[in-house]
């Protein structure tokens, strides 16, 4: 069998979701590619011939998929260093929203920053999470608000993707907040929102996703709906950041949607969970906005469990409730504050990120005809990922078959 390179002497954590063992595992194994799939994965003993360019030692390491980062703020300007020591002296998170603070002070800071000042800050953010393993990560739009600035975000999101070895999803997330032109008039930006910026956007394919902040002290259920539907004429799936902060209604409206996502969850009620599954939603745990807001409501996960909904976990990394550019720290915290095991907790970083963002027949499993975005860890068991903190960076990382 001719293929480009393979690797031997390797435990595999294939995330396979119909395999017998956790994590997919299989000992001293091998897998195989040839340009940018995997083309032969399973126990060594069990290989054919290979007429190869490359054979790679794994040192008995264990390989798993790229991470899969399905949910992070990476593009904003300025930071939000002195709301912090506001909410450590007790000022809430909608307090500090409400009287002018929180999202808007970032939108102001990404409206005055320059393209190369938005673009050297989330390199840097980028480059934390490809040191960890993340060959996937979605970045959403969000704090500019205005047209040109939300294409500016998103146009800088496109250019990360060319400038380092890593796949980049993008959504639009213009129902972030109500920007100050539009102060009190919330339903006006909407249609703004819906009537100018969503079909620029949709027609220069700059979005893969469109999402929106479904709270209190974001947008309302009918405004939610509007910006849904728009998206919808106009071809583009939807996500939303759902049930954060209280029960408001935000998951059954993605499930009416046929969404990808639910994300936060925190106030998700258990009826809500029977129309996620029913409509194929993932439901995406952001562990580091819970622990930063102090929040005490957990997802319910035992529900989610037993209802076999995917739970997909992402950093969230944003300069308000999760200014924190790890995905495996991510990992840690949803197994110690919301009680994964840690092979749920890589599986949300793997086969479930990616059904988070559409791509579950390409990516987040070690599978015959998937991408060859592949990690390799100096490990010795795969719970070491969520258990250890600031311990674990792959020795070697592969997207798209090429070693990077
Ligand atoms: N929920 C969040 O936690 C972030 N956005 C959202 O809709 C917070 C964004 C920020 O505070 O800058
Ligand atoms: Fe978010």
């Amino acid at each position: 069998m001719q293929v480009d390179w393979l690797i031997q002497n390797v435990n595999l954590a294939t995330m396979q979701d119909n395999s017998p063992s956790p994590y997919g595992k299989i000992t001293d194994g091998l897998l195989a590619v040839k340009d940018h799939r995997i083309v032969w994965v399973g126990e060594g003993k069990q290989a054919p011939q290979f007429e190869t360019v490359e054979v790679i030692d794994g040192n008995n390491g264990w390989l798993t998929p790229g991470l899969i980062d399905c949910h992070t703020h990476l593009i904003y300007g300025g930071n939000r260093a002195q709301e912090f020591s506001w909410r450590l002296a007790g000022q809430s998170y909608q307090e500090i929203a409400l009287n002018g603070g929180g999202i808007n002070s970032t939108v102001n800071a990404t409206r005055n920053a320059t393209r190369q000042s938005l673009l050297n800050d989330a390199t840097h953010r980028l480059k934390q999470f490809m040191r960890e393993g993340v060959t996937t990560i979605e970045i959403k739009s969000g704090y500019g608000l205005d047209l040109d600035t939300e294409i500016r975000l998103l146009e800088t999101a496109r250019e990360l993707s060319s400038n380092h070895p890593i796949n980049v999803l993008t959504t639009y997330l213009g129902a972030h907040a109500v920007p100050v032109e539009y102060k009190n008039r919330a339903d006006e930006y909407i249609d703004y929102l819906c009537e100018q910026v969503l079909p620029v956007i949709a027609e220069r394919k700059l979005a893969d996703a469109v999402d929106v902040f479904c709270e209190t002290i974001g947008f309302n259920l009918a405004q939610c709906e509007q910006v849904f539907s728009t998206a919808k004429e106009l071809g583009l799936p939807v996500k939303g950041h759902v049930e954060q902060l209280s029960h408001f209604g935000g998951a059954n409206l993605v499930a009416k949607y046929a969404g990808l996502s639910a994300d936060h969850v925190e106030y998700l009620a258990e009826e809500d969970i029977l129309s996620l599954k029913q409509n194929d939603v993932v439901a995406v745990l952001l562990p580091a906005a819970y622990y930063y807001l102090n929040e005490t409501k957990c997802p319910p996960i035992d529900a989610m469990r037993k209802a076999n909904l995917p739970m997909a976990v992402a950093s969230d990394c944003n300069p308000g409730t999760a200014p924190m550019a790890s995905l495996l720290f991510a990992l840690n915290l949803s197994c110690v504050l919301f009680g994964l095991t840690p092979e749920e907790a890589l599986v949300g970083v793997t086969r479930a990120a990616a059904k988070a963002l559409n791509i579950e027949n390409q990516k987040g499993q070690l599978q015959v005809g998937w991408d060859a975005d592949l990690a390799l860890w100096d490990i010795h068991d795969p719970n070491e990922l969520s258990y250890a903190i600031n311990m674990h960076t792959p020795t070697d990382i592969w997207v798209a078959g090429k070693h990077v």
